[in-house]
């Protein structure tokens, strides 16, 4: 499996996506600093929104061989600027979570967020319910 960074907004689902690819149950426990388990770096929403935290993503993503830019579907607003994957090195995907609770509408906004920051693949997952999981775990095998 590659090393992937988890990027995105509090609350967009960074830290449930990695317990559901790891199989663990899906206990909600707030992100306070970066965390790996060896392949999957977690970050922090506020390491994207709040702008003096911005640079900490880019040290984290000299470890990982995959950026992952998340977008939560039932978000109407986005958090990445426009080209933001410019500043990472390595290569950047894009993933839209929470796709139980969105309508198909909100799904293409949140795709065209990521493709506006610059991904050019988006991929479409619950968390909760496991949709699209399957298609994600072979895109970081
Ligand atoms: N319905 C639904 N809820 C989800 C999904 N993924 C995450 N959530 C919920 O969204 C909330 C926030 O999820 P987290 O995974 O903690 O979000 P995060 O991006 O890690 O947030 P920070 O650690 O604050 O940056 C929790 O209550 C989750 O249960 C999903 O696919 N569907
Ligand atoms: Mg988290």
């Amino acid at each position: 499996m590659k090393r992937i960074l988890l990027v995105g907004s509090v609350g967009c689902g960074k830290t449930t996506l990695l317990q559901r690819l790891r199989g663990a149950d899906l206990d909600y426990a707030k992100t306070e600093t970066i965390y790996t388990d060896g392949t999957v770096i977690d970050t922090p929403g506020e390491y994207l929104e709040l702008p003096w935290f911005k640079h900490s993503l880019r040290m984290a993503s000299f470890d990982a061989d995959l950026v992952v830019l998340l977008a939560s579907a039932n978000v109407a607003d986005t958090r990445f600027p426009p080209g933001f994957t410019t500043f990472f090195t390595p290569p950047s995907i894009g993933v839209v979570t929470k796709i139980d609770v969105a309508s198909p509408d909100q799904v293409r906004t949140a795709s065209a967020h990521l493709v506006l920051a610059g991904v050019t693949e988006v991929l479409e997952v619950s968390a909760v319910t496991g949709e699209g999981i399957e298609a994600l775990t072979e895109r970081i095998a």
